[in-house]
């Protein structure tokens, strides 16, 4: 396929684009004459390499101008590796730790060339699949989310350049138009895309249909999701844009990237993890009831978000006499009123993140793309009693979450 340059690589091109690109070549130590190249793509819609030579590694990412795991009846803009560029670029420069490096850019083949995030990493899901336990996963989860949302946002940036920023991510429109049909759309109509584990959840598809109160609700969190540019969001931060170790936590794959709301993001990862929860009886076998690691899972949901409160209100407290515009000093230099100031905001990102946690979740098991987590249970009955518990769940903490204070509140509703 060619349209103005761009053409779709495979094994044998891309040893050529490396070749010609010297910022590639080099991360290669220069040799490119016996390279292994591995696709590796099991996200939905790019192809990966990993490129490895004897003195170096690179990863290549490219975006073709189709939904890959639906195919070219689907189109969907190439230009979606230029946001995810761009996006990364600032995420790394905020969490230089928990963000790979990119080495290289190319618009017109919508190419990415970046640090290879190496085994023993592997992507979160399946580690939470696996029923591994990551000791520091929500310290990092945590500190890259407040780092990025913090700095991004007008707690931090003038309006001059909080505006100049939006106005710049707003190109990533056909990226956001994804999110808001397979979100906040589809799964509450009948759509050819839908699927869910039928005919288990077919009554139970049909009820979130039908739901006057979920719809109103799924409409707040739409319009809040389209109008609310709070900062730069990753915009797609489930549990496979996240790869681990026992001491490492890599965020990748920003492309949904635009300036959004805050609680898009900490409800993408912890409805992903409430994911993972639910997923467990269905991996449970007589050698491990999964008990423990249940357990595992709910204090990880917990410990992100008071670690995510913690560190976002501190940043916060640094910089309250910087040049943020929102809280402007002169009038918030009140001991009381800046601690009901940060209060409110954090009561509204805790409730944004648990509306769009919960969106997050109904999406995954009666829209269009679903999660490892379920998938992986072969027997239907199970993985489908599994879904259901994480539907009612999800359903509930929609409806119910401008009563929910805390965190212990959240987790008492899923136990
Ligand atoms: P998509 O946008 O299609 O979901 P991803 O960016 O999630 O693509 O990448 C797909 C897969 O490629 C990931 O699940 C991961 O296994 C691998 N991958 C992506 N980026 C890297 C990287 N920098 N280092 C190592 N593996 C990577
Ligand atoms: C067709 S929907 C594909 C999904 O995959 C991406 O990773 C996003 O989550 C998107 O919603
Ligand atoms: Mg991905
Ligand atoms: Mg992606």
């Amino acid at each position: 396929m060619t349209t103005e340059g761009f053409r779709v690589l495979d094994e044998k091109s891309l040893i050529e684009y490396i070749k010609a690109t010297p910022s590639l070549a080099s991360e290669l130590g220069n040799e490119v004459e016996n390279l292994k190249i591995k696709e590796v793509g099991d996200g939905n819609l790019n192809f990966v390499y990993i490129v490895i030579s004897p003195s170096g590694s690179i990863v290549i990412k490219q975006a073709i101008p189709y939904v890959r795991c639906i195919g070219e009846s689907w189109p969907l803009t190439k230009e979606r590796s230029y946001f995810e560029a761009t996006a990364l670029k600032r995420q790394h420069g905020l969490s230089p730790k928990h963000v790979p490096e990119v080495y290289h850019f190319d618009r017109t083949m919508s190419v990415i060339g970046m640090q290879y995030i190496e085994p023993p990493h592997i992507i979160l899901r399946k580690g939470l699949v696996a029923g591994v336990e990551y000791p520091l996963l929500a310290e990092h989860m945590a500190e890259f989310m407040a780092n990025t949302l913090f700095y991004t946002s007008l707690l931090y940036l003038t309006t001059t350049q909080h505006k100049s920023a939006v106005a710049e991510f707003c190109a990533n429109v056909e990226l956001c138009r994804l999110t808001e049909q397979v979100v906040f759309s589809d799964p509450y109509k009948v759509s050819e895309f839908n699927r869910w584990t039928s005919p288990y959840l077919d009554s139970d598809a049909e009820a979130v249909r039908n739901d006057k109160v979920l719809k109103l609700e799924v409409a707040e969190l739409k319009s809040k999701f389209c109008e609310k540019t709070q900062a730069l969001i990753h915009g797609d931060l489930h549990t496979g844009s996240v790869m681990v170790t026992h001491e490492s936590t890599q965020v990748i794959d920003p492309e949904f990237a635009f300036y959004g709301p805050m609680g898009f993001d900490v409800g993408a990862f912890i409805g992903n993890l409430f994911l993972a929860y639910f997923a467990q009886d269905g991996h449970a076998d007589q050698g491990n009831d999964r008990k423990a690691y249940k357990a595992w899972i709910i204090d990880t949901v917990a410990e992100t978000w008071n670690l995510f409160y913690k560190k976002f209100t501190s940043l916060w407290d640094i910089h309250k006499e910087g040049p943020g515009e929102a809280y402007l000093h002169e009038i918030y230099n009140d001991v009381e009123l800046w601690e009901l100031v940060k209060q409110k905001y954090m009561v509204d990102l805790f409730r944004d993140s648990l509306g769009f946690a919960a969106a997050k979740m109904i999406r995954r098991i009666v829209g269009v793309a679903h999660v490892e987590d379920f998938e992986s249970i072969t027997d239907p009955v199970k993985r489908a009693d599994c879904e259901r518990r994480a539907l009612d769940f999800a359903k509930n903490l929609m409806k119910k979450r401008r009563t929910l204070n805390t965190i212990t509140d959240v987790i008492s509703t899923a136990l």
